[in-house]
This record gives structure tokens, sequence and C-alpha cells, in this order.
């Protein structure tokens, strides 16, 4: 199978696909779609997502997949091994509970379109953008931390990671990329670093991918 990936360096929703096809080992070549020059959307990029936005998966020719997590439930299902989601069905729906608190409820309010439309429309300053960016960032945050200061096991859920790691680890190096004090959150934080010690996710971090500053 081949796969090509649209994504961007700094795209967390992308992040979240490499790291899930580094774990799953399965290769992909990715196509930089840049953001912050606007080429999400042009009319050619709008084709493969109509949603302008990264990121988009196409296996073998087949009509692209989008919605990061959309993508992680395919790859689950067909290429299951390492399992990326527990047996049992309460597990499973905790560990998706706590993908969907990033993906759902925090990432959408911190994206591009969003960032653009408080500036250019609403008129927000530089600063006061940030501190909305926060507030979205730490409020998902918050949240995962009650959820995970109990676990005494090295990741989210079980003995492997899980989406729950995936989209907790893309989630807390986006705030670190906007350099958030994320100290308030160290049961997050303790999971992160571990998590990010796996060459897998080492692999698929931002900073790591063409196009990304060498000094953040
Ligand atoms: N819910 C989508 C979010 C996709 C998304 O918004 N991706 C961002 C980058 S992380 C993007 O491409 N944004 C373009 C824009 O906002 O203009 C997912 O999980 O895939």
């Amino acid at each position: 199978m081949s796969f090509e990936l649209y994504g961007f360096w700094r795209s967390l929703a992308t992040f979240r696909v490499r790291i899930a096809m580094n774990l799953k080992g399965l290769d992909y070549r990715e196509h930089s779609i840049d953001l912050m020059a606007g080429e999400q959307h042009a009319a050619k990029f709008r084709s493969i997502n109509p949603m302008a936005a990264v990121p988009a998966l196409i296996e073998d020719g087949h009509l692209p997949i989008t919605q990061s997590l959309a993508i992680l439930e395919y790859l689950e299902e067909v290429y299951p091994t390492p399992a990326l989601l527990p047996a049992e069905p309460r597990a499973r729906a905790h560990v998706r509970e706590l993908a969907l608190t990033v993906a759902a409820d925090g990432h959408p309010l911190v994206v591009p379109r969003v960032r653009n439309y408080l500036t250019d429309v609403l008129k927000l300053d530089e600063p006061t953008k940030l501190i909305w960016i926060e507030h979205w960032s730490r409020a998902a945050l918050g949240a995962l931390e009650v959820r995970l200061a109990p676990v005494s096991g090295p990741y989210c859920f079980g003995q492997t990671p899980t989406l729950a790691d995936i989209c907790l680890v893309t989630h807390v190096v986006g705030a670190r990329l906007f350099k958030f004090d994320v100290s308030d959150f160290p049961a997050c934080v303790r999971i992160v670093d571990r998590c990010l010690a796996l060459e897998a996710f080492a692999r698929a971090h931002p900073l790591k991918q063409p196009g990304a500053p060498a000094a953040h």
C-alpha cells in the first residue's frame, strides 16, 4: 500500500496522524500545505479537502480521508497492530473521550482559521489573541488533568500508547510551541514526556518536520 499524507510541519492534527502511522509501521509520503501562506485555500487542495484543512490521507489513489480522528480510526480498523484502542468497550469509550477532549473541544478553537478570524474580522491584537488561545488550550488540559491525575501507569490508559496519548501529546506540544506554561498539569506532562521518549512520537514532532524553524 502507499500513503500520501497532506500536512504541515506545525499542524497538530497532522502530528496525530504521523504518530499513529509511525506506531503502526506504515510508510507515508508527506506533502506540505503551507497553512501560514494560505495554501489550504487553493482550489487544488480544496478538491482534496473542501474544509481547507490538513491532514488528508490518500491511500493507493482512493478518495481522501480527512479529520484526524477519522483517519486514526480507519488505520486502527485496517492495520490493527499494534492496537491504539483497548479491547473492552468501556475502556474504548474512555480513551475516545480523552482523545475527543483535545480533537473536538480544545484544538478547534485555536486553529489558523479561528486565529485569522480573531485578527482580521474581530481586530484582536496579538496579545489578546494569545489570551484566547491559552484559555482554550488550558480548558482542555484542565479536564484531561482531572482524568489523568489518578493514573499510575505509563500512559493515559493501560501499558501501551492509545489514541488518547496521541491527542494529549499533540495538545501539550502545541501549548509548548506557543510557550504556554503547562506546569499546572503535571499528570499530562508526565505522560507526554514519556511518550515523546518513544521514537514513533519523537520522529513525528512538528519541529522535526521539513520546513520547521531550526530554533523555536
Ligand atoms: N478537526 C480537524 C482539524 C483540522 C484542522 O483544522 N487542521 C488545521 C491544522 S492543525 C488546519 O489545517 N487549519 C487550516 C486553517 O485553519 O485555515 C482534524 O482533526 O483533522
